[in-house]
């Protein structure tokens, strides 16, 4: 990374926020969405792994306000003396094991950073910083085998994976440490959140820098790869990352008791029409053929473009996902402003412009 500034304290006392998970998706809209809009100082909690993914910050680079700082929620000392050092204002936890398939290959690794590791957050919170308002990324993952047609906060956790489990028992202890305590601790309910910096494990990326990737074959006169997916008639609930960052710095500022809220777009679409958006959004005419395991998408001069596998299958499937962000909208006053067609859009074009740079 070259220049980035040593750790320092934060001399002028800016109103001082930790955001760890810096390098992710959401961790990075959300400094983007703080450092254009408050006068923030934050401090970016980074966990170091052999191979640099500093992309969604490299813009930040040069940003005074803006320091990374090494951070592993598997670590208590490493949160410990963070807090210490930096006497947070807010600190918003983004880090976690995010992928809901690999959580059922890796349980206890899940468990340890998504549950326990918020309680290592909670405690350093309660012992040397309790003024610290702290935000915990919750999911609807957590509402798992559905029971509304809708879900919304007063929905039951019904998790179905040990990601969602895990998100869960962070959620108990979050409201544990908020009413034993008195701290400003809180975890939102996210509905799926995606955008030009999501992880390209996750099916939204996968799809539109697929479909991006078989557009630029054509252009280059190659053979392209078809992409194989799993199962593509489960429904959920998307809105663009950038557009939550707002809710929930909004949930971090509350006036009184602190509330927990769904943010979600208040939609609901299968796997299957996010794909067939970006294929549209691509002019690719398709034709379908076969049913489950056997579905094959063609373009109409009979190239193969998806293919399914039962590799992508989950143990447990969260079928439907839809929620109602209407207690977020009238309370917070929070609104979502990209609609699902230009999310597909956007996430498409953007992949499309990466490959022909
Ligand atoms: O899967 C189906 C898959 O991995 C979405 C995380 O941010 O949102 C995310 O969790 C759906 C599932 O996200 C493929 O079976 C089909 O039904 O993109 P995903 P997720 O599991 O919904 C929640 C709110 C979080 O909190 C999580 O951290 O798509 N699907 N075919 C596939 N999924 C993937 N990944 N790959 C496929 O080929």
């Amino acid at each position: 990374m070259g220049n980035w500034k040593p750790f320092h304290n934060n001399k002028e006392r800016k109103t001082t926020v930790i955001v760890t998970g810096v390098t992710g998706q959401d961790g990075s809209n959300m400094c983007d969405y703080l450092l254009d809009n408050h006068d923030v100082q934050i401090y970016g909690g980074v966990r170091r792994i052999s191979v640099p993914n500093y992309d969604n910050i490299q813009h930040l680079k040069n940003n005074e306000n803006f320091i990374l700082f090494n951070f592993d929620l598997s670590d208590s000392y490493s949160i410990r003396n963070a807090i210490i050092d930096i006497q947070p204002d807010y600190f918003i936890n983004f880090a976690a094991q995010s992928f809901v398939k690999s959580s059922w290959d890796f349980p206890v690794q899940t468990f340890e950073d998504d549950a326990l590791g918020v309680m290592h957050i909670l405690e350093s919170i309660r012992i040397f910083a309790p003024k610290c308002r702290f935000y915990n990324a919750g999911s609807s993952e957590e509402f798992g085998d559905v029971v509304q047609d809708m879900q919304d906060e007063t929905h039951p956790l019904r998790p179905q994976s040990p990601y969602g489990a895990a998100k869960c028992a962070a959620r108990h202890i979050v409201r544990v440490y908020r009413e034993s305590y008195d701290l400003y601790a809180i975890q939102g309910w996210l509905f799926n959140h995606e955008g030009t910096r999501r992880g390209e494990e996750f099916v939204t990326r996968k799809i539109s820098k697929g479909i991006a990737k078989f557009v630029h074959a054509i252009e280059k006169g190659l053979t392209p790869k078809p992409l194989q997916l799993g199962n593509i008639e489960a429904k959920r609930d998307w809105t663009d990352s950038v557009d939550f960052m707002e809710g929930v710095w909004l949930m971090l500022n509350q006036q009184g008791q602190p509330k927990e809220y769904v943010l979600a777009s208040g939609e609901t679409y299968k796997i299957r029409e996010f794909l067939e958006n970006v294929l549209n959004a691509a002019k690719i005419k398709f034709k379908k053929t076969g049913e489950g395991l056997s579905e094959k998408y063609f373009t109409n001069d009979g190239k193969l473009i998806v293919e399914i596998s039962d590799k992508y299958y989950r143990h447990a499937e969260v079928e439907l996902l839809l929620g109602n962000p209407a207690r977020a909208e009238e309370e917070l006053g929070w609104k979502r402003k990209t609609n699902f067609k230009e999310l597909c859009e956007k996430m498409y074009f953007n992949d499309l412009e990466l490959l022909r740079k």
